[in-house]
């Protein structure tokens, strides 16, 4: 009988234990992802759709760092390529309900195409 009681407390004491143990680590590794965060909000993502051989919106505005998404909502591949003898970003071809995701780094305003149809034009600005 005596023995059981004992384990019972042991247990209880580990438990409790535990529990600290918990509640003393798990702030901290909050706190250290939300540092890493400039906003208050976890990672944004802005996307353009591409719908009728065109970019929706045509211009496009994020901050350095947030990632942008561009969704083929149309019925043949397209791309998404930065103007320029060396584009700042090139998706190579994303075919129909592909995403291609590109996370915008560098400030600047960035126009940018289709490789397959130079007609479509867009706008990427990075803030
Ligand atoms: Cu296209």
């Amino acid at each position: 009988m005596h023995g059981k009681w004992r384990l019972a407390l042991t247990t209880l004491v580990l438990l409790a234990a535990l529990a600290l143990i918990g509640a003393v680590e798990f702030p901290p590794h909050r706190s250290a992802s939300r540092s890493t965060n400039s906003g208050n909000s976890p990672a944004k993502i802005a996307t353009v759709v591409i719908h009728g051989f065109k970019f929706e919106p045509a211009t496009v505005t994020v901050h350095a760092g947030e990632t942008v998404e561009w969704k083929n909502d149309g019925i043949v591949p397209h791309t998404v390529t930065a103007n320029g003898e060396r584009p700042a970003f090139d998706s190579g071809s994303i075919n129909p309900g592909s995403t291609w995701r590109y996370v915008a780094r560098t400030k600047g305003t960035y126009n940018y195409t289709c490789a397959y149809h130079p007609n479509m034009i867009g706008k990427l600005i990075v803030q």
